[in-house]
């Protein structure tokens, strides 16, 4: 969930109960108590009346129906984050009442804005919902409002670990190259912030050398960092000229570079209330660089100055609240023991899955390898699909006795490439390794055919 500390100042418009007078279209023989309420099923009526006696003639009593339903708030406005019980109370027609808030039916108007379970409504984005809750034909309604803030901590300046500044851009260019205002609150309390995870801020310049590499090693994975729930933003800092760039400039350096439907195109000139934040920012040492702002509160939470490798976009994004600080020390589980396939354990050779043909799922969800046996005489094909962006995993023909992968003419027999399969031919019985590159984890499906 947002972490809101700072906002607290919601507003709350506890107003006078009302009572919603719906009275049900018709009532139903029920003579002596109100129904039973535990446990109940949203699908049928609340007391559903006895097929094989419908009425006690014998009964002296009016039925007891349900004749109004009331919330204990019709109108609130949640800050971002925050959560609310309301509470719903039936009033029956004989004047009793009687707490409902269990067996009222909830639903939002906009359950991405304000989410309702149980009666507890939750501010999720920025916006209006109304939330019914629902009792046989009685109904009664709460109308939620969500504000938001950017965060109060954040500061004039672009630092590691720190708020970003609330920036924006009232001219820079959308990922197709259409005009767009741009702004981080927009992003922080926007709908899309709930899928995106993280902004990727790449910082270029027209007259970098390296920087056209970086801005295309980016745009070949852009499929999977926004799968993984990042959006990239150049920011072009000077021109060819060394000039401030404004989002023209980045623009149409970004179209030279890497064509469209890569990334925002914003410019350090031009971007509010601090032009050339970017270039006065110690985060900005050498061109090109990059670092990430994680959307739920802003935070810079990685920086391209503290490694030598190309940061793990994909990676950061899918796990936005682990320590980046180091990027080259991050231990990653992208997968869990629901993930693994049915054969576990079976992380030593003793412990080998004797595998027939077919497909099935599995993962290497800790540091330990999965280990196969192929007991087919003849030729087959493996195949592992997985995603290697989440975590690169490979495959080898293992020779247990040396514990090594078994070679022919120099080279491993296996599949250890960086693509999203790893597929090889060989023939049985063998020996086969699963296991993640450089400590990586990942699900995967494991497809054996039979050749013969
Ligand atoms: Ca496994
Ligand atoms: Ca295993
Ligand atoms: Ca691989």
């Amino acid at each position: 969930m947002r972490r809101m500390s700072s906002k607290r100042a919601s507003l709350w418009l506890v107003l006078p109960l009302v009572w919603v007078s719906c009275v049900p279209a018709g009532s139903r023989g029920e003579p002596e108590d109100p129904p039973e309420m535990l446990p109940w099923n949203p699908n049928e009526p609340v007391n559903p009346a006895d097929p094989e006696d419908p009425e006690d003639p014998e009964d002296p009593k009016d039925p007891v129906t349900a004749k109004a339903l009331v919330l204990s708030s019709n109108a609130a406005t949640l800050a971002l984050g925050e959560s609310q019980a309301l509470s719903a109370t039936v009033r029956w027609s004989d004047d009793r009442e009687e707490d409902a808030t269990a067996q009222v039916v909830w639903s939002s108007s906009a359950p991405e804005i304000v989410s309702v379970e149980g009666g507890t409504v939750r501010a999720l984005l920025r916006g209006e919902a109304v939330i019914t809750a629902t009792f046989e034909q009685l109904f009664a309604t709460a109308q939620i409002s969500v504000s938001c803030n950017y965060p109060e901590d954040a500061g004039t300046q672009i630092r590691f670990n720190a708020t970003m500044p609330k920036l924006s851009w009232p001219a820079a260019f959308d990922k197709t190259g259409m005009p767009y205002a741009f702004s981080l609150e927009d992003v922080y309390c926007s709908a899309e912030q709930s899928e995106v995870s993280t902004l990727i801020f790449v910082i270029s310049a027209g007259w970098c050398p390296n920087c056209p590499d970086y801005m295309r090693g980016i745009a070949a994975d852009i499929s999977d960092i926004e799968t993984a729930g990042a959006r990239v933003v150049l920011v072009e800092a000077q021109d060819t000229s060394y000039n401030p760039a404004d989002s023209a400039d980045a623009k149409s350096w970004l179209q030279r570079i890497a064509g469209n439907n890569i990334a925002i195109s914003a410019g350090d000139s031009d971007v509010l209330p601090n032009p050339g934040v970017f270039y006065d920012s110690p985060l900005i040492t050498a061109f090109p660089t990059a670092f990430v702002v994680r959307t739920r509160d802003m935070k810079v939470i990685a920086d391209q100055g503290r490694t030598n490798s190309i940061l793990p976009f994909v990676q950061i994004a899918l796990h936005p609240d682990a320590d980046w600080s180091d990027p080259d020390n991050v231990m990653i589980q992208n997968c869990g023991p629901e993930e693994e396939e049915t054969f576990e354990p079976n992380d030593v050779v003793s412990a080998a899955a004797e595998l027939t043909a077919g497909t099935f799922a599995g993962g290497i969800c800790t540091n330990a390898p999965d280990y196969y046996r192929v007991s087919l005489p003849g030729r087959f094909r493996f195949s592992l699909e997985l995603r290697h962006a989440i975590g690169d995993l490979d495959v080898y023909v293992w020779n247990a006795s040396a514990n090594a992968a078994v070679t022919e003419n120099g080279r491993k027999v296996g599949s250890y490439g960086a693509t999203d399969l790893e597929t090889f031919e060989y023939s049985g019985p063998a020996l086969i390794r699963v296991e993640g590159y450089q400590g990586a984890t990942a699900p995967y499906t494991l497809s054996l055919e039979d050749l013969q």
